[in-house]
């Protein structure tokens, strides 16, 4: 194990990559400390002792979907108790909240509604764009930008410039889950491949839009499956250079049907993070979602290699349908003082990654 650690740590000082077998082999070691360590060399290079967040609002417009993967708690049938679709007047009134709040994002995704037409999220975009010309709306995953495609009879390319052309900004990484077939399979049959989430988000970096990368852990997966995920990223980043931040998520295991399901610890959020640090070499940002990881871990996760804490969030359903006990919102002051008592320095940034205020 001690050679594992030497060689990788020479590989981050020449720049060099890990393989996807070193990987494993990270996965598999209980010396976290060791792990992480390495973690923070990798994240100090790239980084320095920044932290960044942002201050953002999510708006989830709909919960009706069509899918029903089996880790979602969030989704309802359009007949179920509890489903709700946000009238456009409720959306602006949150938006011109969060603008008054001092946000500088609007982080919207949602179901796969049956009934509503592309004009919807068309409309959606252009009334918040107008209403708030500096907003950055950070929307859609790629699952629901292929669900655009199917319903509209458009290409990829054709959705993605109409969605620019009405106020889209960037994309979040949402609906990668695991990328791998076999559990992708279990968990989420319905759901696009992992292969046309790949090639969907190389469109839409090819469109000229920045996006995101997740991973859904701690459900049904094998160590090995979380290598090939982010084998497949690192490789597509080779490719585009689209992506901004990876973001494991932690599995919320309430309300939901992943029968097995293993669950996240501390150990073994804190281990991902930092191997996901590690190997992808090509990506800036490792964030830590504090939604799903809660604010203690996600503290701690920022001498594991992670450099971002999202935002602010103001109001959050997926992880919290689900069961996640951390809050729903948390102030600018509260993100700052957690970064700062985490010995870094906190800055705020923008959807892009620009500086606006170092603290
Ligand atoms: O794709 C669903 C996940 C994702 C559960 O890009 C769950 O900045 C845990 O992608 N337990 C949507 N996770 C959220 C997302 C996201 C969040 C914050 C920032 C960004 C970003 C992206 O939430 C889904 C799915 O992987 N999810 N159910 C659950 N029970
Ligand atoms: Fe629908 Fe997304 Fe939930 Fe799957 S994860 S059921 S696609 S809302």
């Amino acid at each position: 194990m001690t050679r594992l650690f030497e060689n990788i740590r020479s590989k981050i000082k020449n720049g060099a990559r890990i393989s996807d077998a070193e990987a494993l082999e990270l996965f598999r070691s209980d010396d976290l400390l060791a792990v992480g360590e390495l973690a923070a060399l990798a994240n100090r290079r790239k980084n320095g002792e920044k932290v960044c967040f942002n201050v953002n609002r999510h708006i989830n417009y709909t919960n009706i979907c069509v899918n029903r993967c089996t880790f979602c708690a969030f989704s309802k049938g359009a007949e179920d108790e509890g489903c709700y679709t946000m009238a456009l007047n409720d959306i602006l009134e949150k938006a011109a909240e969060a603008s008054a709040a001092g946000a500088t994002e609007i982080h919207m995704v949602g179901g796969l509604h049956p009934d509503l037409p592309f004009d919807f999220y068309l409309e959606m975009l252009a009334a918040v764009k107008a209403d708030n010309p500096a907003l950055h709306i950070k929307a859609f995953t790629a699952v629901e930008i292929d669900y655009f495609a199917s319903l509209t009879g458009q290409s990829v390319g054709e959705v993605i410039a109409e969605l620019i052309e009405a106020g889209l900004g960037s994309m979040p990484g949402g609906g990668a889950e695991i990328l791998g077939e076999r559990v992708r399979q279990q968990i989420c049959p319905e759901k696009i491949s992992g292969a046309r989430w790949l090639e969907v988000i190389e469109t839409v970096h090819r469109a000229g839009l920045r996006t995101n990368a997740t991973m859904l852990f701690g459900h049904l997966e094998e160590y090995e499956d979380r290598v090939d995920h982010l084998s497949k990223l690192r490789a597509l980043q080779g490719r585009t250079g689209g992506f901004q931040a990876f973001i494991p998520l932690a599995f919320q295991p309430d309300n939901t049907r992943v029968p097995g399901a293993k669950g996240v610890g501390g150990v073994d959020a804190l281990k991902t993070l930092a191997i996901s640090r590690i190997y992808l070499d090509n990506f800036k940002h490792v964030k830590a979602y504090w939604v799903m990881l809660g604010l203690k871990i996600a503290q701690v996760a920022l001498a594991f290699g992670v450099n971002d804490l999202d935002g602010t969030v103001v109001e959050e359903k997926i992880g919290h349908e689900a069961g996640a006990d951390s809050p729903q919102s948390m102030a600018k002051e509260q993100i700052v003082s957690l970064i700062r008592k985490a010995g870094k320095t906190p800055v705020e940034r923008d959807t892009l990654y620009n500086e606006l205020r170092v603290y």
